[in-house]
């Protein structure tokens, strides 16, 4: 199966023989000569054949495709500027490896319920391509950023006895004779004994919320990357957000301008992801809120139509820090300067996406840290743990996580965060 060449080596091939295999996305003909759109993941490529210079056999295969039978084509490669890549395939073999009747999408205009039935099928569509392409890239500056600057890959657990975030939306099982058994909602309880190891860690994995909301920013399962670092507050934390953000987007910018021109993504508002990001208290931001016509009781978490409305008035992503306590989990650091808030933060993206990233201080008082988890009713002995991290040589820390869908919605443009995953876990939907 070495014996083809992809699509996106084509290039290099002008004036040469190629093998190509891949799938039919469309054809056409005028009867003398026809027109193949195959794909084959790598790229696009028009296949022309000429009646008069092949086979009856070979023309009468032609006329036999239909959109995504998979084939084998080789030819000579041509140079052509309007083709995609700057190349075309004069056909002379054509070989139908597997056939396809009736494929479910069509180019016309089908129901999202509909594609996401077909969500195994729809992954082929160009659009779909280029979101996994946008996500695959933004994956790799990820991993790359914080190899860059020397931080360690701390794998966390999924299955895990104590509860990192809140006990609202919790996936639970039956753990042997161990009692409950959660999926994790975080790794950040982990990576903080990690960090104490060594000093500056991320994990990256999946983690799973029993959201019962059908909103456009939330999945059950969804991906987060986060980092812990020892010796580092919540300015520190912020500073090390805008750079990680800017230093992304500026990654899917530089590497996938196709694929988001395929996404019609207006890019200007990406470019203007640069530090500094603004900066907002909680309070403020409040105030800001209320002027634009909304009020939020203070205290209370700032819901999505919120975020909009407040990161709508700023030119590119905005923090807002200094959460009231009982909006925020357990593990924050309260505010020295102010008790009923503690030192965190979230960052809104622009353009309507709201929270991409949550982060904060770590509460780093034995005392204050127990008496917090008390509050919030969590089971004490499951974080015996968590507790001796403060007992043997606490340290001031602080991380933060990024939610990966959220931010390829935002980066591609796209509505919703269902799209922004291969195969989306929501409330109501658990196939394909
Ligand atoms: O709940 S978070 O705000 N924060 C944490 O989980 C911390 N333990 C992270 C840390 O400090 N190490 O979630 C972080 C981000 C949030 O900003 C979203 O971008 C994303 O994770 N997130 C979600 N994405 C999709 N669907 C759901 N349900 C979801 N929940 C959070």
């Amino acid at each position: 199966m070495t014996d083809h060449t992809r699509i996106s080596d084509l290039p290099k091939l002008v004036g040469q023989t190629a093998t190509l295999r891949g799938w039919v996305m469309t054809t056409r003909s005028s009867g003398k000569i026809g027109f193949i759109m195959l794909r084959d993941g790598s790229g696009y490529l028009q296949a022309v054949i000429s009646r008069g210079e092949v086979i009856d056999e070979i023309w009468e295969r032609f006329e036999q495709l239909t959109q995504e039978t998979s084939v084998a084509i080789s030819g000579e490669v041509r140079a052509d500027r309007r083709s995609p890549g700057g190349v075309e395939l004069g056909v002379r073999d054509l070989e139908i490896l597997g056939k396809s009747e009736d494929f479910p999408i069509t180019p016309k205009e089908h129901g999202t319920t509909f594609l996401f039935q077909h969500r195994h099928l729809w992954l082929r569509s160009r659009r779909q391509v280029a979101i996994m392409k946008v996500r695959h890239e933004l994956v790799q500056a990820i991993r790359d950023f914080f190899y860059q600057r020397d931080f360690i890959l701390v794998d966390t657990p999924i299955l895990t006895g104590s509860i990192g975030e809140s006990a609202g939306t919790l996936f639970e099982t039956q753990y042997f004779d161990l009692g409950k058994a959660y999926l994790a909602q975080t790794g950040q309880l982990y990576l903080e004994a990690a960090a104490a190891a060594l000093g500056r860690v991320y994990c990256f994995g999946p983690t799973f919320r029993a959201e019962k909301s059908k909103t456009r920013r939330h999945l059950t399962e969804f991906w987060m990357v986060e980092p812990e670092v020892a010796w580092f507050d919540s300015e520190d934390n912020m500073k090390l957000q805008e750079e990680f953000v800017s230093y992304i987007v500026g990654r899917c910018l530089d590497r996938r301008r196709e694929e988001l021109k395929e996404l019609e993504r207006d890019t200007a508002p990406l470019e203007r992801v640069v530090p500094p990001f603004h900066r907002i208290s909680y309070t403020d931001a409040l105030e800001r809120l209320r002027a634009l016509g909304a009020e939020v009781p203070w205290g209370k978490d700032l819901g999505g139509d919120e975020e909009t409305l407040l990161a709508n008035s700023f030119d590119r992503p905005v923090f807002v820090y200094n959460y009231p306590k009982e909006a925020k989990a357990f593990y924050m650091k309260e505010n020295p300067a102010d008790p009923r808030t503690v030192l965190n933060n979230d960052c809104l993206a622009p353009e309507g996406y709201g929270e991409i990233i949550g982060g904060s201080q770590r509460e780093d008082d034995y005392d204050r840290l127990l008496c917090r988890i008390r509050e919030e009713n969590l089971p004490e002995e499951a974080y015996g743990w968590y507790l001796d991290l403060r007992k043997y040589g606490t340290f001031v820390h602080s991380g933060f996580g990024l939610g990966i869908e959220r931010t390829v919605a935002w980066i591609c443009g796209i509505p919703h965060v269902r799209e922004a995953i291969a195969f989306p876990r929501q409330m109501h939907r658990l196939f394909p």
